[in-house]
């Protein structure tokens, strides 16, 4: 197991490295102090062959020309916040509305938009960075002096466990996530619509013309909604549903978690399998359905449906839904989130 360091290049005025955490197997994962990108994830398929299995750009401009997050932390909040405000212990911040009159993945300036300071971790077993950010009060729009930790560690089972940590000295919001935009057939090689994902959930938020939660908790029977004995990727893309349709026909949709069961998503072509467990209360399952066109990710040309994003999360817009699970990190208290993601292949 090793951390490899390399500096590649400068962005907001500030030295930027890459870390490359090797495994015995020969599985490597590449991430960036800048919004603690996640670059590469090289994983074997089932003749052994390692590809990279995330969209992540060669040129390290690119992450702020085409901002899709790619492999990026969110935060302070992820997903959308309903018309950019919220009202917290008697008292109404206005954030910045960065998607029309919305705010969408911390903001302009979130997250995923910063440096992060990393250390990196070599112990028995595992290697990993510890990223940190001190984000103080009023960023973007949020109360509270806000100290995050993200940690991501390679095992030798070929697991990535991303932990979260953060503490506040005034109440305010905390919902992170990791926008990992997966595609196991390995380089971009095929797009994610023959995957096949089974989740263990029997509800999903429904979303309004602005893929927000309206609020309702809609039942997955009988629809394309429904993986909890899998399906493929496509059936949301050409499912008629007017929630698939809404999102630009596919999925874009926060899914209720039923306990404990992994999330698992194939290729059957390569043999690759992810599962994904999470103590988290939900997943955003993202098709993909707004990749532009025009620009070349790794040298293939970027479009719909290249990749699909399990981003496992509270729910969002929770501010504004009393009967949504809080997402209030209080002063004193501790803000935890782990979720573990072990790559496998068929035989
Ligand atoms: C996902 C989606 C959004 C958006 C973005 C890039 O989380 O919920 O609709 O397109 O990320």
């Amino acid at each position: 197991m090793k951390v490899v360091k390399e500096e590649i290049g400068r962005l907001l005025n500030q030295p930027i490295s890459a870390y490359t955490l090797k495994n015995d197997n020969g599985m490597e994962i590449t991430c960036l102090d800048y919004g603690c990108i996640i670059s590469a994830i090289k994983v074997p398929d089932r003749n052994g062959h390692i590809e990279n299995i995330v969209l992540g750009f060669d040129q390290l401009d690119d992450y702020r020309k085409w901002s899709l997050y790619f492999g990026n932390v969110i935060g302070r909040v992820a997903g959308r916040i309903k018309g950019a405000e919220f009202e917290l212990n008697s008292k109404t911040y206005v954030l910045p509305n960065n998607e029309n009159r919305n705010h969408l993945h911390g903001g302009e300036r979130g997250f995923h938009n910063v440096v992060w300071k990393a250390k990196m971790i070599q112990i028995e077993g595992t290697a990993g960075v510890q990223f940190s950010y001190f984000s103080p009060d009023d960023e973007e729009g949020y109360p509270g002096n806000l100290h995050v930790k993200v940690t991501y560690l390679l095992t030798n089972q070929n697991e990535l466990v991303i932990s979260y940590h953060g503490t506040t000295d005034e109440d305010t919001l905390l919902n992170l996530t990791n926008h990992s935009y997966f595609n196991l057939s390995g380089n971009m090689k095929r797009d994610i619509l023959e995957h096949s994902l089974t989740l263990n959930s029997s509800s999903f938020l429904e979303l309004d013309s602005e893929f927000i939660p309206t609020g309702s908790f809609l039942n997955v029977d009988q629809t394309p909604f429904d993986f909890r004995n899998g399906r493929m990727l496509k059936d949301g893309v050409l499912s008629s549903h007017p929630q698939n349709k809404l999102v630009g026909s596919g999925y874009d949709h926060p899914f209720i978690l039923n306990g404990d069961h992994p999330i698992c998503l194939m290729d059957h072509e390569s043999g690759r399998c992810l599962t994904v467990a999470t103590d988290q209360a939900a997943v955003v399952l993202y098709t993909g359905n707004q990749i532009p066109s025009g620009f070349s990710i790794q040298g293939v040309k970027s479009r719909k449906y290249l990749g699909v994003c399990l981003e496992t999360q509270g729910l969002p817009d929770a501010i504004h839904h009393t009967h949504f699970p809080s997402i209030v990190l209080k002063k004193g208290d501790e803000y935890h989130a782990k979720t573990t993601y072990t790559f496998s292949v068929m035989k």
